[in-house]
């Protein structure tokens, strides 16, 4: 028995109903109730808009929010609050960089090194800056496992390199990259690293000094606390120069009718009322990671990962994409194919037996193209998941074939 299940009222046994077998992790997380109650005693006894107000629940909201982002500056490991910026999740503050610090700071013959496995999200704001600045792009290609080599960062970081945009986990293959090695060369060619950690800080810590990134994007609602809340961590002497994103509210210094001066950082970044009910709902999720503890969580999913791919190596038919033979620098992602079986129609079928898993292209279309795929289907793990939960969706795979009418 999964001693978290408990905590999570959405994954309770329904005598009515079919269980929720939830395997699309890397989607959203499932919240604990600890997070559920945090947002609704905040909105019960503490809301207000906060910064405006000289009355005292005004000021309640603004430390509860200012709690929240010191608890996020501890766990990530950061100098000081205000490199703490909050987002709506990891594509604004990924869009905060491109627009405030791409477009201000590269320039026509400057290069970007991304990966062929970004997210859109981190990809099509890159785009935009390519497009308007004249900024070529260029891509990391992982080996036949997922993964990429040394060889192949050292050819795609050189001297014109000024920035490097990497996901540190894979939403697809699930592969962790080699990070430190990213970060090094292209500190070492006098570029800034922009690190996607959506996937990531789910699953293991994230110490931004130690890596020595400048910029690190994560969501919230990927990592137990509601959705609408995000996170941009950045190095304080970038964001100081950088220009703000958004302009309005609570952004200011002075405005005159012609003219604005800003205000120091974090505000400047985070224009109009924040969301605090979700700031303080991901500070209890931060707290309940690490009541839970990382440790607990990779023992738990690397344990879930191997026992999926062994039973996944036993269905015949059945296409693993990445890296299959360890679960080494493997975080528990998992995309498969069925033969001759749409993945749209496989995750109909997996639906009828109580089982979630996502099916289409991942907002990864060139990682697709790349691996000559139009689609897959996509299993994601959590530390609440158990052996039933496989066990389910593997009976309930074996079935996907003869449904459609053809042979096992
Ligand atoms: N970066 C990575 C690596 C992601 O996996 C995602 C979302 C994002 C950025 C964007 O996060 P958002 O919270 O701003 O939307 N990935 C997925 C996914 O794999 N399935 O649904 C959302």
């Amino acid at each position: 028995m999964n001693p978290y299940l408990i905590d999570f009222p959405i994954l309770q046994e329904k005598a009515t109903e079919k269980r929720l077998v939830y395997l699309d992790n890397a989607a959203t997380t499932q919240k604990p109730l600890s997070v559920i109650k945090a947002v609704e005693e905040y909105y019960r006894a503490s809301n207000a808009n906060p910064y405006r107000g000289l009355y005292q629940l005004s000021v309640k909201a603004t430390q509860e929010y200012e709690n929240a982002r010191h608890t996020v500056n501890e766990f990530i490991g950061a100098e000081d609050d205000s490199e703490i910026i909050f987002t709506r999740n990891a594509t604004e503050s990924l869009n905060l960089v491109a627009y405030s610090y791409g477009l201000p700071f590269l320039q026509k013959g400057d290069e970007i090194t991304l990966s062929v496995m970004e997210h859109h999200s981190n990809l099509v704001p890159w785009q935009m800056v390519a497009k308007a600045k004249g900024v070529k792009l260029n891509f990391l290609y992982p080996d036949a496992t997922g993964h990429f080599t040394d060889e192949e960062i050292e050819k795609k970081i050189t001297q014109n390199t000024k920035l490097v945009a990497v996901t540190y986990v894979s939403n697809v293959l699930g592969t962790v990259n080699p990070v430190a090695k990213i970060i090094d060369t292209a500190h070492s060619a006098g570029a800034v690293v922009v690190l996607d950690c959506a996937q990531s800080i789910p699953h293991f810590p994230l110490n931004v000094k130690d890596l020595d990134v400048d910029f690190a994007a994560f969501s919230g609602h990927k990592m137990l606390a509601p959705m609408g809340i995000g996170v941009l961590y950045g190095k304080k002497m970038l964001l100081e120069k950088m220009p703000p994103f958004l302009t309005g509210g609570e952004m200011i210094e002075y405005v005159y009718e012609q003219d604005a001066t800003f205000a120091q950082l974090p505000q400047k970044f985070e224009a109009g009322t924040p969301n605090v009910g979700g700031a303080v709902g991901m500070a209890e999720a931060i707290r309940y990671l690490q009541k839970v503890g990382y440790d607990t969580i990779q023992k738990t999913e690397s344990e879930l990962l191997a026992y999926t791919l062994q039973g996944l190596s036993g269905i015949p038919h059945v296409t693993v994409y990445g890296d299959t033979a360890s679960t080494r620098n493997r975080c528990g992602v998992i995309s498969f194919n069925v033969d001759d079986v749409h993945p749209h129609d496989v995750a109909t079928i997996l639906n009828e037996d109580g089982v979630a898993v996502r099916a289409g292209h991942h907002c990864a279309q060139p990682l697709m193209r790349f691996l000559n795929v139009n689609a897959t289907c996509r299993l994601s793990l959590y530390f609440y998941n158990t052996k039933e939960d496989i066990d389910i969706f593997l009976e309930s795979l074996k079935k996907v074939r003869g449904w459609l009418g053809y042979g096992a």
